[in-house]
């Protein structure tokens, strides 16, 4: 196998086991070298935590940036996460285009909602600079809140498969290439994902586990961009990242009072094993 190199751009959370704290391990048990560029650093996430410290760092990324056209570093796959403001979307863009290598697959959560809600400090504003992202996507990977704020559409919990298919048709109409759909359940105790690759729409249903955990859509972000880039196709990066979410989650419920994210360390080993089968 060629020896890759991601960049993953979003925030450090501190504390949370979310964003970068989690794709930093989970993109290297791929096996797949691991660059960073925080985009801020809050003493937790936003999800539960009060009083939480925020350091914007929007103003170091096109340093960054420049220093590393300026030493010729590019980058395999480049994945990027929850981001703090619209200016750093555009920062973003930009990175795209300057510091990927011809072939960089360009893998975008637009991590910004949940359970049909913006997490605290986004708006309609940002929700607009983030459809621009996405439209710059080889691979979306939005749960279907996200998805429904990228294509101003209601929100719902009930829902059929010409509600998903709409979905997936306005995100491409933003210009994404690739779309893998999130929480998609159209049975009762099972739920999924929609992987809509190179045209063609499938789907990997699972069990529903209820004991949902913050910080699972970036497991699943990480795990999916670490498989993709290990040659993986959509997916059975998707169908890698949904079984090792479910370890993660089963791992999590064995203590009762682990709220604020999910036990991803313990399980890593089932993810390398995946990986590499
Ligand atoms: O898991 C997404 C996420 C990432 N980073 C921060 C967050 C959240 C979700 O709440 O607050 C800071």
């Amino acid at each position: 196998m060629s020896y890759k190199r991601l960049l993953t751009i979003q925030d450090i959370s501190c504390v949370g086991q979310c964003s970068l704290t989690v794709a930093l391990p989970v993109v290297s048990a791929c096996g797949v070298e691991c660059a960073v560029l925080p985009s801020a650093v809050l003493s937790t996430h936003t999800a539960g935590f009060s009083g939480y410290t925020f350091r914007d760092l929007t103003d170091d990324m096109p340093t960054i940036k420049e220093h590393w056209a300026k030493e010729n570093i590019k980058f395999d796959a480049i994945y990027t996460g929850y981001l703090g403001s619209t200016k750093q979307i555009d920062y973003v863009a930009d990175i795209f285009d300057s510091v990927g290598t011809e072939s960089c697959i360009k893998v975008v959560d637009p991590a910004m909602a949940d359970n049909g809600k913006l997490y605290p400090g986004f708006d309609a504003e940002f929700v607009e600079a983030m459809k621009g992202l996405c439209g710059k996507a080889d691979y979306l990977v939005p749960n279907i809140t996200e998805a429904a704020f990228l294509c101003d559409m209601e929100y719902k919990t009930d829902y059929d498969r010409a509600y998903i298919d709409e979905l997936i048709e306005k995100m491409t109409v933003l210009g994404a290439k690739n779309i893998i759909l999130t929480g998609i359940s159209y049975e009762e105790g099972k739920t999924g994902v929609v992987v809509f690759e190179k045209g063609v729409y499938s789907y990997y249903e699972h069990e529903f586990l209820p004991n949902s955990c913050h910080g699972t859509g970036d497991i699943y972000a990480s795990a999916f961009a670490g498989a993709l880039v290990r040659g993986k196709n959509a997916y059975d990066a998707a169908k890698i990242a949904a079984d090792y979410v479910l370890c993660c989650i089963r791992a999590t419920a064995e203590e009762d009072n682990h709220w604020y994210g999910a036990k991803f360390e313990p399980v890593l080993g089932e993810l390398i094993k995946m990986i590499n089968e």
